[in-house]
């Protein structure tokens, strides 16, 4: 399998400020943020994309979940906010490393978001 960007920032291999870290996931500011707030959270295990998961995959997924949703509380973003999960080249997905990006800080239909 290719490494891609997050394995290397996952590995300490690139350095990039980790924003929270546990036993399965981190979390990084993106680096080209589409909003005010806007992260990445990023499963330690490299899973390509949401539709390479399967059942084994569960309790991972619902970690995840949580993890950003803790996430948004936290950057004070809890009352509006979007998690989205970019899948497959088609889908807009550019690393090929299963994320969940975190936007908000402001309303995001203004941004044409
Ligand atoms: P996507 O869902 O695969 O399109 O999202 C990849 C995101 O990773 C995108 O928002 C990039 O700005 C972000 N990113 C990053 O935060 N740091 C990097 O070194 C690279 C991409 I390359």
């Amino acid at each position: 399998m290719s490494t891609t960007i997050f394995a290397k920032i996952i590995s300490g291999e690139i350095p990039a400020p980790k924003i929270y870290e546990d036993e399965h996931c981190i979390v990084i500011n993106d680096i080209a943020p589409q909003a005010p707030v806007h992260v990445l959270v990023i499963p330690k295990q490299p899973i390509t994309m949401l539709t390479e998961t399967t059942a084994s995959d569960e309790a991972l997924l619902g970690h995840l979940m949580l993890v950003a949703a803790q996430q948004a509380r936290e950057l004070g973003i809890a009352e509006g906010c979007r998690f989205i999960v970019n899948n497959g080249a088609a889908g807009g997905q550019t690393v090929f490393h299963l994320h969940i990006h975190v936007l908000g800080g402001q309303t995001l239909s203004e941004q044409g978001l």
